[in-house]
Protein backbone atom coordinates (compact mmCIF):
# COMPACT_ATOMS: atom_id res chain seq x y z
CA UNK A 1 0.00 0.00 0.00
CA UNK A 2 1.68 3.48 -0.92
CA UNK A 3 1.87 5.95 1.86
CA UNK A 4 -0.41 8.45 2.83
CA UNK A 5 2.59 10.97 1.70
CA UNK A 6 2.32 9.22 -1.75
CA UNK A 7 -1.49 9.19 -2.34
CA UNK A 8 -1.41 12.65 -1.59
CA UNK A 9 1.34 13.14 -4.28
CA UNK A 10 -0.32 11.40 -6.84
CA UNK A 11 -3.88 13.22 -6.66
CA UNK A 12 -1.39 16.43 -7.12
CA UNK A 13 0.10 15.15 -10.04
CA UNK A 14 -3.06 13.76 -11.55
CA UNK A 15 -4.67 16.93 -11.26
CA UNK A 16 -1.98 18.62 -13.05
CA UNK A 17 -1.98 15.99 -15.84
CA UNK A 18 -5.39 16.38 -15.98
CA UNK A 19 -5.42 20.11 -16.05
CA UNK A 20 -2.26 19.74 -18.59
CA UNK A 21 -4.27 17.52 -21.13
CA UNK A 22 -7.17 19.84 -21.43
CA UNK A 23 -5.86 22.72 -22.37
CA UNK A 24 -4.52 20.19 -25.10
CA UNK A 25 -8.03 19.31 -26.20
CA UNK A 26 -11.12 20.70 -27.78
CA UNK A 27 -13.70 20.17 -25.39
CA UNK A 28 -17.31 19.97 -26.39
CA UNK A 29 -19.33 18.40 -23.86
CA UNK A 30 -22.25 20.63 -23.99
CA UNK A 31 -22.98 20.87 -20.11
CA UNK A 32 -19.58 22.41 -19.06
CA UNK A 33 -17.57 25.56 -19.72
CA UNK A 34 -14.86 27.64 -18.42
CA UNK A 35 -15.31 30.23 -15.42
CA UNK A 36 -13.35 33.14 -15.30
CA UNK A 37 -10.37 34.60 -13.50
CA UNK A 38 -12.44 36.21 -11.36
CA UNK A 39 -14.71 33.62 -9.96
CA UNK A 40 -12.26 31.67 -9.95
CA UNK A 41 -10.30 33.16 -7.54
CA UNK A 42 -13.17 33.88 -5.23
CA UNK A 43 -14.35 29.91 -5.50
CA UNK A 44 -10.80 29.01 -4.32
CA UNK A 45 -10.82 31.48 -0.74
CA UNK A 46 -11.50 30.82 3.10
CA UNK A 47 -15.48 31.06 2.23
CA UNK A 48 -15.04 27.08 0.71
CA UNK A 49 -14.24 26.09 4.69
CA UNK A 50 -17.51 28.41 5.76
CA UNK A 51 -20.90 27.19 7.00
CA UNK A 52 -24.09 29.12 6.56
CA UNK A 53 -27.56 27.82 6.80
CA UNK A 54 -31.25 29.74 6.24
CA UNK A 55 -31.19 33.61 4.13
CA UNK A 56 -28.81 36.68 4.42
CA UNK A 57 -29.32 38.46 8.14
CA UNK A 58 -31.24 34.95 9.27
CA UNK A 59 -28.45 32.91 10.20
CA UNK A 60 -27.95 30.00 12.57
CA UNK A 61 -23.86 30.51 12.59
CA UNK A 62 -22.10 33.13 13.43
CA UNK A 63 -19.38 34.29 11.02
CA UNK A 64 -21.84 35.42 7.69
CA UNK A 65 -21.28 39.14 8.08
CA UNK A 66 -19.67 39.08 4.16
CA UNK A 67 -21.19 35.87 3.37
CA UNK A 68 -24.59 37.97 3.77
CA UNK A 69 -23.82 40.55 1.46
CA UNK A 70 -22.24 38.04 -1.20
CA UNK A 71 -25.62 36.58 -1.08
CA UNK A 72 -27.62 39.81 -1.43
CA UNK A 73 -25.43 40.64 -4.59
CA UNK A 74 -25.77 37.66 -5.68
CA UNK A 75 -29.48 37.09 -5.37
CA UNK A 76 -30.29 40.87 -6.96
CA UNK A 77 -28.14 40.34 -9.68
CA UNK A 78 -29.88 36.74 -10.59
CA UNK A 79 -33.43 39.13 -10.54
CA UNK A 80 -31.73 41.59 -12.92
CA UNK A 81 -30.25 39.23 -15.27
CA UNK A 82 -33.05 37.82 -15.70
CA UNK A 83 -35.72 40.13 -15.06
CA UNK A 84 -37.74 38.39 -12.70
CA UNK A 85 -39.29 38.68 -8.97
CA UNK A 86 -37.38 35.79 -7.39
CA UNK A 87 -34.35 34.22 -7.12
CA UNK A 88 -32.48 31.62 -4.74
CA UNK A 89 -29.49 30.87 -5.40
CA UNK A 90 -28.36 28.01 -2.73
CA UNK A 91 -29.24 25.06 -4.44
CA UNK A 92 -25.79 23.16 -4.80
CA UNK A 93 -26.71 21.89 -8.61
CA UNK A 94 -28.79 21.52 -11.21
CA UNK A 95 -30.14 18.24 -9.75
CA UNK A 96 -30.41 19.60 -6.15
CA UNK A 97 -32.51 22.55 -7.19
CA UNK A 98 -34.80 20.50 -9.68
CA UNK A 99 -35.17 18.42 -5.65
CA UNK A 100 -36.33 21.53 -4.44
CA UNK A 101 -38.47 22.67 -6.61
CA UNK A 102 -40.45 18.85 -6.30
CA UNK A 103 -40.67 19.58 -2.58
CA UNK A 104 -42.26 22.86 -3.35
CA UNK A 105 -44.42 21.98 -6.15
CA UNK A 106 -44.95 18.59 -5.36
CA UNK A 107 -46.39 15.60 -2.59
CA UNK A 108 -45.64 11.90 -3.13
CA UNK A 109 -48.14 10.29 -6.01
CA UNK A 110 -48.75 13.61 -8.05
CA UNK A 111 -48.99 13.49 -12.34
CA UNK A 112 -46.16 15.28 -14.01
CA UNK A 113 -45.38 15.40 -17.60
CA UNK A 114 -41.81 15.33 -18.99
CA UNK A 115 -39.95 15.06 -22.00
CA UNK A 116 -38.80 12.12 -22.10
CA UNK A 117 -34.97 10.31 -21.12
CA UNK A 118 -34.52 9.38 -25.06
CA UNK A 119 -35.65 12.59 -26.20
CA UNK A 120 -33.37 14.42 -24.35
CA UNK A 121 -34.74 14.98 -21.24
CA UNK A 122 -32.77 14.55 -17.69
CA UNK A 123 -32.01 12.07 -15.21
CA UNK A 124 -33.38 13.96 -12.58
CA UNK A 125 -36.77 14.71 -14.57
CA UNK A 126 -37.17 10.85 -15.03
CA UNK A 127 -38.47 7.94 -12.32
CA UNK A 128 -35.37 6.61 -11.99
CA UNK A 129 -34.03 9.91 -11.11
CA UNK A 130 -35.44 12.11 -8.42
CA UNK A 131 -38.77 12.58 -9.80
CA UNK A 132 -38.91 8.74 -8.99
CA UNK A 133 -37.75 9.24 -5.39
CA UNK A 134 -40.50 11.64 -4.87
CA UNK A 135 -42.93 8.66 -5.78
CA UNK A 136 -44.18 10.73 -8.50
CA UNK A 137 -45.91 9.51 -11.77
CA UNK A 138 -44.10 10.63 -14.95
CA UNK A 139 -46.21 10.62 -18.42
CA UNK A 140 -43.92 11.74 -21.00
CA UNK A 141 -45.06 14.55 -24.25
CA UNK A 142 -45.58 13.13 -27.54
CA UNK A 143 -41.93 14.15 -29.79
CA UNK A 144 -41.88 15.58 -32.97
CA UNK A 145 -38.52 13.55 -34.17
CA UNK A 146 -37.84 15.57 -37.19
CA UNK A 147 -37.92 18.87 -35.49
CA UNK A 148 -36.53 17.70 -32.33
CA UNK A 149 -39.27 19.60 -29.95
CA UNK A 150 -42.05 18.33 -28.62
CA UNK A 151 -45.01 17.77 -30.73
CA UNK A 152 -47.40 20.63 -29.46
CA UNK A 153 -50.62 19.28 -30.21
CA UNK A 154 -50.09 16.16 -28.77
CA UNK A 155 -48.63 17.80 -25.89
CA UNK A 156 -51.25 19.71 -25.62
CA UNK A 157 -53.52 16.51 -25.54
CA UNK A 158 -51.32 14.57 -22.77
CA UNK A 159 -51.99 17.45 -20.45
CA UNK A 160 -55.83 17.85 -21.01
CA UNK A 161 -55.71 13.61 -20.55
CA UNK A 162 -53.54 13.56 -17.68
CA UNK A 163 -54.06 16.69 -15.78
CA UNK A 164 -50.90 17.23 -13.81
CA UNK A 165 -49.96 18.80 -11.16
CA UNK A 166 -47.02 20.24 -12.80
CA UNK A 167 -46.02 20.47 -16.51
CA UNK A 168 -42.23 20.14 -16.66
CA UNK A 169 -39.80 21.22 -19.85
CA UNK A 170 -36.23 21.50 -20.64
CA UNK A 171 -33.98 19.24 -21.94
CA UNK A 172 -30.50 17.86 -21.82
CA UNK A 173 -30.71 18.22 -25.56
CA UNK A 174 -31.95 21.65 -26.26
CA UNK A 175 -31.75 22.48 -29.52
CA UNK A 176 -34.89 24.31 -30.22
CA UNK A 177 -37.07 27.00 -27.60
CA UNK A 178 -40.26 24.99 -26.55
CA UNK A 179 -43.40 26.16 -27.71
CA UNK A 180 -44.58 27.13 -24.56
CA UNK A 181 -46.42 30.18 -25.79
CA UNK A 182 -48.54 27.63 -28.15
CA UNK A 183 -49.63 25.40 -25.04
CA UNK A 184 -50.33 27.97 -22.49
CA UNK A 185 -54.12 28.11 -22.97
CA UNK A 186 -53.74 24.15 -21.61
CA UNK A 187 -51.57 25.23 -18.61
CA UNK A 188 -54.57 27.61 -17.33
CA UNK A 189 -56.97 25.06 -18.54
CA UNK A 190 -56.15 22.15 -16.11
CA UNK A 191 -54.79 24.48 -13.90
CA UNK A 192 -51.13 22.90 -13.38
CA UNK A 193 -48.24 24.81 -12.22
CA UNK A 194 -45.34 25.26 -14.91
CA UNK A 195 -41.53 24.41 -14.93
CA UNK A 196 -38.99 24.91 -17.00
CA UNK A 197 -35.27 23.25 -16.13
CA UNK A 198 -32.91 26.14 -18.49
CA UNK A 199 -29.64 24.26 -16.87
CA UNK A 200 -28.35 23.76 -20.33
CA UNK A 201 -29.67 27.67 -21.49
CA UNK A 202 -29.36 29.87 -18.63
CA UNK A 203 -26.99 31.48 -20.81
CA UNK A 204 -28.84 31.96 -24.00
CA UNK A 205 -32.07 33.37 -21.59
CA UNK A 206 -29.78 35.17 -19.76
CA UNK A 207 -28.26 36.54 -23.23
CA UNK A 208 -31.64 37.31 -24.16
CA UNK A 209 -30.87 34.80 -27.51
CA UNK A 210 -33.31 32.42 -26.19
CA UNK A 211 -37.29 32.12 -25.32
CA UNK A 212 -38.38 33.67 -22.19
CA UNK A 213 -39.94 31.38 -20.11
CA UNK A 214 -41.28 33.16 -17.39
CA UNK A 215 -42.65 35.47 -20.09
CA UNK A 216 -44.27 32.50 -21.95
CA UNK A 217 -46.68 30.69 -18.85
CA UNK A 218 -43.76 29.56 -17.15
CA UNK A 219 -44.29 29.50 -13.04
CA UNK A 220 -40.53 28.42 -11.72
CA UNK A 221 -37.10 27.92 -13.49
CA UNK A 222 -34.72 25.91 -11.99
CA UNK A 223 -31.10 25.53 -13.52
CA UNK A 224 -27.33 24.48 -12.87
CA UNK A 225 -25.34 27.28 -13.42
CA UNK A 226 -21.76 25.68 -15.33
CA UNK A 227 -23.18 25.63 -18.85
CA UNK A 228 -24.01 28.06 -21.01
CA UNK A 229 -23.77 29.69 -18.04
CA UNK A 230 -20.31 29.80 -17.37
CA UNK A 231 -20.06 29.79 -13.86
CA UNK A 232 -19.12 27.37 -10.73
CA UNK A 233 -21.39 23.95 -10.74
CA UNK A 234 -24.15 25.20 -8.48
CA UNK A 235 -27.42 25.78 -9.18
CA UNK A 236 -30.37 28.29 -9.24
CA UNK A 237 -34.37 28.97 -9.07
CA UNK A 238 -36.06 31.72 -10.09
CA UNK A 239 -39.57 32.96 -10.83
CA UNK A 240 -41.99 35.36 -11.05
CA UNK A 241 -44.19 34.06 -7.99
CA UNK A 242 -46.91 33.79 -9.91
CA UNK A 243 -48.61 31.63 -7.81
CA UNK A 244 -49.82 32.26 -4.17
CA UNK A 245 -47.29 30.77 -1.52
CA UNK A 246 -44.51 30.14 -4.30
CA UNK A 247 -41.64 32.27 -2.51
CA UNK A 248 -42.23 30.33 0.76
CA UNK A 249 -42.37 26.92 -0.48
CA UNK A 250 -39.49 27.41 -2.80
CA UNK A 251 -37.44 29.20 0.17
CA UNK A 252 -38.30 25.54 2.43
CA UNK A 253 -37.93 23.46 -0.81
CA UNK A 254 -33.78 24.96 -1.19
CA UNK A 255 -33.66 24.88 2.74
CA UNK A 256 -34.42 23.09 4.83
CA UNK A 257 -36.04 20.89 1.94
CA UNK A 258 -32.33 19.71 0.39
CA UNK A 259 -29.59 21.50 1.75
CA UNK A 260 -28.05 22.52 4.74
CA UNK A 261 -24.91 24.48 3.74
CA UNK A 262 -25.22 25.61 0.60
CA UNK A 263 -21.62 25.99 -0.56
CA UNK A 264 -20.74 29.77 -0.18
CA UNK A 265 -17.63 29.61 -2.48
CA UNK A 266 -19.88 28.98 -5.00
CA UNK A 267 -22.20 31.76 -4.62
CA UNK A 268 -19.72 34.05 -4.38
CA UNK A 269 -18.49 32.54 -8.08
CA UNK A 270 -22.06 33.08 -9.01
CA UNK A 271 -22.22 36.48 -8.26
CA UNK A 272 -18.97 37.34 -9.94
CA UNK A 273 -20.43 35.21 -13.54
CA UNK A 274 -23.51 36.89 -13.23
CA UNK A 275 -21.84 40.75 -12.99
CA UNK A 276 -20.05 39.18 -16.09
CA UNK A 277 -23.04 37.82 -17.73
CA UNK A 278 -24.70 41.10 -17.08
CA UNK A 279 -21.82 42.96 -18.63
CA UNK A 280 -20.64 40.49 -21.75
CA UNK A 281 -23.90 38.04 -21.66
CA UNK A 282 -25.16 38.79 -24.59
CA UNK A 283 -22.34 39.25 -26.92
CA UNK A 284 -21.15 35.56 -25.51
CA UNK A 285 -24.73 34.35 -26.07
CA UNK A 286 -25.02 35.74 -29.75
CA UNK A 287 -21.41 33.97 -30.16
CA UNK A 288 -22.32 30.37 -29.06
CA UNK A 289 -25.36 30.30 -30.89
CA UNK A 290 -23.50 31.62 -34.27
CA UNK A 291 -20.68 29.02 -33.67
CA UNK A 292 -22.69 25.90 -33.02
CA UNK A 293 -25.03 26.65 -36.19
CA UNK A 294 -20.96 26.90 -38.07
CA UNK A 295 -20.33 23.85 -36.29
CA UNK A 296 -23.89 21.86 -37.55
CA UNK A 297 -23.01 23.16 -41.03
CA UNK A 298 -19.15 22.08 -40.88
CA UNK A 299 -20.06 18.50 -39.59
CA UNK A 300 -22.86 18.78 -42.42
CA UNK A 301 -20.87 19.36 -45.37
CA UNK A 302 -18.12 16.94 -44.64
CA UNK A 303 -20.51 14.07 -44.91
CA UNK A 304 -22.23 13.66 -40.90
CA UNK A 305 -25.40 13.45 -40.85
CA UNK A 306 -26.31 16.64 -38.30
CA UNK A 307 -30.07 16.22 -37.09
CA UNK A 308 -32.46 19.39 -38.54
CA UNK A 309 -30.55 20.80 -41.37
CA UNK A 310 -33.65 22.04 -42.74
CA UNK A 311 -33.46 24.15 -39.45
CA UNK A 312 -30.49 25.15 -39.14
CA UNK A 313 -29.30 22.55 -37.33
CA UNK A 314 -30.02 24.68 -34.04
CA UNK A 315 -31.40 27.84 -31.96
CA UNK A 316 -29.07 26.90 -29.17
CA UNK A 317 -25.54 25.85 -27.88
CA UNK A 318 -25.95 22.25 -29.11
CA UNK A 319 -26.03 20.24 -33.00
CA UNK A 320 -26.16 16.99 -32.46
CA UNK A 321 -25.27 14.21 -35.19
CA UNK A 322 -26.54 10.59 -35.70
CA UNK A 323 -23.07 8.70 -35.83
CA UNK A 324 -24.58 5.28 -36.77
CA UNK A 325 -23.50 4.39 -39.86
CA UNK A 326 -19.79 4.91 -38.51
CA UNK A 327 -19.85 2.63 -35.90
CA UNK A 328 -22.51 4.48 -33.15
CA UNK A 329 -22.09 7.00 -30.64
CA UNK A 330 -19.96 5.00 -28.10
CA UNK A 331 -16.90 4.12 -30.35
CA UNK A 332 -16.82 7.28 -32.15
CA UNK A 333 -17.13 9.62 -28.67
CA UNK A 334 -13.85 7.36 -27.42
CA UNK A 335 -12.01 7.38 -30.99
CA UNK A 336 -12.22 11.11 -30.65
CA UNK A 337 -11.31 11.04 -27.18
CA UNK A 338 -7.82 9.64 -28.27
CA UNK A 339 -7.71 12.77 -31.18
CA UNK A 340 -7.99 14.85 -27.41
CA UNK A 341 -11.16 16.00 -28.96
CA UNK A 342 -14.30 15.85 -25.48
CA UNK A 343 -17.67 14.68 -26.55
CA UNK A 344 -20.32 12.24 -25.57
CA UNK A 345 -22.01 9.79 -26.68
CA UNK A 346 -25.93 10.11 -26.45
CA UNK A 347 -29.42 8.70 -26.83
CA UNK A 348 -31.77 10.31 -29.78
CA UNK A 349 -34.97 9.51 -29.94
CA UNK A 350 -35.59 6.47 -32.20
CA UNK A 351 -32.85 4.50 -30.23
CA UNK A 352 -33.86 1.26 -28.55
CA UNK A 353 -30.59 0.89 -27.02
CA UNK A 354 -29.53 2.88 -24.22
CA UNK A 355 -26.28 0.90 -23.74
CA UNK A 356 -25.12 1.49 -27.25
CA UNK A 357 -26.84 5.44 -28.38
CA UNK A 358 -26.14 6.26 -31.86
CA UNK A 359 -25.81 9.53 -31.08
CA UNK A 360 -23.10 12.37 -30.06
CA UNK A 361 -24.01 15.48 -28.51
CA UNK A 362 -21.53 18.53 -28.79
CA UNK A 363 -21.50 21.94 -27.39
CA UNK A 364 -20.17 25.34 -28.67
CA UNK A 365 -20.23 27.27 -25.28
CA UNK A 366 -16.71 26.38 -24.17
CA UNK A 367 -15.21 26.71 -27.18
CA UNK A 368 -16.88 30.54 -27.34
CA UNK A 369 -15.55 31.33 -24.37
CA UNK A 370 -12.31 30.44 -25.39
CA UNK A 371 -12.54 33.10 -27.79
CA UNK A 372 -13.39 31.07 -31.07
CA UNK A 373 -15.18 32.19 -34.10
CA UNK A 374 -17.13 30.56 -37.51
CA UNK A 375 -14.35 30.27 -39.06
CA UNK A 376 -12.35 28.31 -36.21
CA UNK A 377 -15.38 26.18 -35.93
CA UNK A 378 -14.88 25.13 -39.66
CA UNK A 379 -11.53 23.59 -38.40
CA UNK A 380 -12.75 21.71 -35.44
CA UNK A 381 -15.71 20.22 -37.94
CA UNK A 382 -12.72 19.67 -39.87
CA UNK A 383 -10.64 17.88 -37.21
CA UNK A 384 -13.34 15.16 -36.30
CA UNK A 385 -14.75 14.43 -39.61
CA UNK A 386 -11.11 13.41 -40.08
CA UNK A 387 -11.37 10.70 -37.61
CA UNK A 388 -15.46 10.03 -37.91
CA UNK A 389 -15.54 10.18 -41.58
CA UNK A 390 -11.92 9.62 -43.21
CA UNK A 391 -11.28 6.88 -40.45
CA UNK A 392 -7.93 8.60 -39.88
CA UNK A 393 -5.94 7.09 -36.80
CA UNK A 394 -6.76 9.35 -33.64
CA UNK A 395 -2.91 9.27 -32.84
CA UNK A 396 -2.08 11.36 -36.38
CA UNK A 397 -5.30 13.40 -35.42
CA UNK A 398 -4.10 14.53 -32.03
CA UNK A 399 -1.12 16.22 -32.96
CA UNK A 400 -2.73 18.58 -34.91
CA UNK A 401 -5.88 18.42 -32.71
CA UNK A 402 -3.13 20.22 -29.86
CA UNK A 403 -1.26 22.51 -32.40
CA UNK A 404 -5.23 24.12 -33.34
CA UNK A 405 -5.90 24.35 -29.59
CA UNK A 406 -2.73 25.82 -28.30
CA UNK A 407 -3.52 28.77 -30.19
CA UNK A 408 -7.34 29.04 -27.65
CA UNK A 409 -6.37 29.03 -24.25
CA UNK A 410 -7.57 32.08 -22.83
CA UNK A 411 -10.40 32.88 -20.95
CA UNK A 412 -13.02 36.11 -22.85
CA UNK A 413 -16.22 37.22 -22.03
CA UNK A 414 -15.36 38.36 -18.88
CA UNK A 415 -13.48 40.68 -16.65
CA UNK A 416 -9.76 40.42 -16.47
CA UNK A 417 -10.12 39.13 -20.48
CA UNK A 418 -7.10 37.15 -21.53
CA UNK A 419 -6.22 35.15 -18.67
CA UNK A 420 -5.14 31.85 -18.85
CA UNK A 421 -7.72 29.19 -18.80
CA UNK A 422 -6.35 25.96 -17.82
CA UNK A 423 -3.65 27.03 -14.87
CA UNK A 424 -4.51 27.08 -11.27
CA UNK A 425 -2.21 28.27 -8.00
CA UNK A 426 0.27 25.12 -7.33
CA UNK A 427 3.06 24.39 -4.85
CA UNK A 428 6.15 24.11 -6.42
CA UNK A 429 7.93 20.55 -6.25
CA UNK A 430 6.80 17.42 -3.91
CA UNK A 431 4.78 17.30 -0.73
CA UNK A 432 7.13 17.91 2.38
N1 LIG B 1 -25.89 15.27 -17.32
C1 LIG B 1 -25.67 16.66 -17.66
C2 LIG B 1 -25.57 16.86 -19.10
O1 LIG B 1 -24.53 16.51 -19.63
O2 LIG B 1 -26.47 17.36 -19.75
C3 LIG B 1 -26.67 17.50 -17.05
O3 LIG B 1 -26.73 17.30 -15.66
Amino acid sequence: MPSAKDLAQSVRELTRKHSAWFKDCIPLIASENLMSPAAREVLNSDLSNRYAEGLPGKRYYQGNIYVDQIETICEDLAREVFACRFADVRSTSGTVSNMAVLMALTKTRDKMTTVALSDGGHISHAKIGATGMRGIRTFNYPFDEKNMNIDIEGAKRLIREVKPKVALFGQSVFLFPTPLDEMKDVFSEVGCSTWYDAAHVLGLIAGRKFQDPLREGIDVISGSTHKTLPGPQHGMILSDLTKEGLETSLRRGVFPGVTSNHHLHSVAALAVTLAETREFGEAYADQVIRNAKALGQGLFERGMEVLCEHLGFTESHTVVVDVEQFQGGAKVAKNLEAANIILNKNLLPWDSDPVRPCGIRIGSQELTRLGMKEKDMVEVAELVARVVVKGEAPEKVKPDVIDFKRQFTKVHYCFFEGEEAYDYPAFDGDLK
